[in-house]
């Protein structure tokens, strides 16, 4: 009996010794986000010779991607990853990147995320949580199953969305919106249930679009960034050596995951035409009216937010 007590005493001060994070996250294991996260999980193993352990949960399966946010709140979990945008019902200046034809590149997009991260980092930390990196997806182009030269063209068409924004868009070409989570975007065209989509070549590759899908249109209307994020209790519980290894690793996986999501926008680009699809721009009117769209859901989006959208904006624009 005594040696059972002294065994169990045993394992639970090794189990002490060694701390576990759940992270999860609603996108497949071999997306380059969840592969950028594994290796941050890695670092973040062998920096602290495994004081810090981070499970990765993939592909919606801990939680689906829209509660990720409040589950790492409220501390069901320690960490996860969300699209920043999918939080902007709650927190308003999360919808800055996806504000149609604001950010073109991916220059501009890091210079967003400059002015944006100390709004993002005040508000997350109100909420008990703290942010540890973001990476950008490739830019958004346009998935049609017909060609398109207007948005007459998506009149009574059913277009796939992502999240508050992606529908707002959706139903300003007038199309229908229909909410599909990135990793049920091949069965719902599939089941007929989608026309068109506003994602990037990676999704539609990922997905294999192909079958469904011909043509690609490069519109570069936005970068949506994910963000990695913890839950703060859980930062301000690890020894002081351990939060600077795991700050450390997040500094690395964001250059990291930037450089990866440039170099998978052009190789799945190419993917998507190699692969038999149509890939090309819209024409100039179209791309115009288009252009006066996203002037429409950024004045609705600015009213939104209301003045910390000048502190992101104003030298967004003075500095270009
Ligand atoms: N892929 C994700 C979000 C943005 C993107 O490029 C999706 O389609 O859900």
């Amino acid at each position: 009996m005594k040696w059972i007590v002294l065994v169990a005493l045993a394992a639970a001060s090794v189990a002490h010794a060694q701390t576990q994070w759940k992270l999860a996250t609603g996108y497949r294991a071999e997306s380059f986000h969840t592969e950028n996260i594994a290796q941050f999980a890695r670092d973040v193993e062998r920096a602290t010779n495994g004081a810090l352990r981070i499970e990765v949960h993939p592909n919606n399966t801990l939680l689906k991607l829209p509660e990720i946010p409040q589950a790492v709140q409220s501390g069901q979990v320690q960490a996860g990853e969300t699209i920043m945008t999918n939080m902007v019902a709650d927190l308003p200046i999360a919808g800055a990147d996806a504000i149609p034809f604001v950010v073109g590149s991916y220059t501009d997009a890091r210079r967003l995320w400059d002015l944006q991260r100390p709004l993002i980092a005040k508000h997350f930390s109100q909420r008990g949580l703290m942010p540890l990196y973001a990476v950008p997806w490739p830019p958004q182009g346009l998935f049609t199953k017909s060609p398109v030269q207007s948005p007459a063209d998506f009149n009574g068409k059913r277009m796939r969305t992502y999240n508050l924004s992606t529908r707002r868009i959706a139903q300003m070409l007038g199309a229908e919106p229909v909410d599909v989570p990135m990793v049920e975007v091949n069965q719902a065209l599939a089941g007929g249930r989608i026309d068109s989509m506003i994602t990037s070549a990676i999704t539609g590759v990922e997905n294999q679009v192909w079958g469904q899908i011909g043509h690609y249109y490069t519109i570069n209307a936005w970068f949506p960034k994910n963000i990695v994020f913890v839950n703060l209790k859980a930062v301000e519980a690890l020894p002081p050596a351990v939060r600077e290894a795991v700050l450390s690793a997040a500094k690395e996986a964001e250059s990291r995951g930037w450089a990866m999501s440039q170099q998978v926008a052009e190789a799945s680009t190419r993917e998507l035409e190699l692969k038999g699809m149509k890939v090309g721009r819209i024409s100039p009117s179209f791309e115009a009216e288009l252009k006066r769209l996203g002037e429409r859901f950024s004045r609705e989006w600015v009213q939104s937010v209301g003045n910390e959208a000048n502190v992101i904006f104003v030298p967004y624009y003075f500095q270009r």
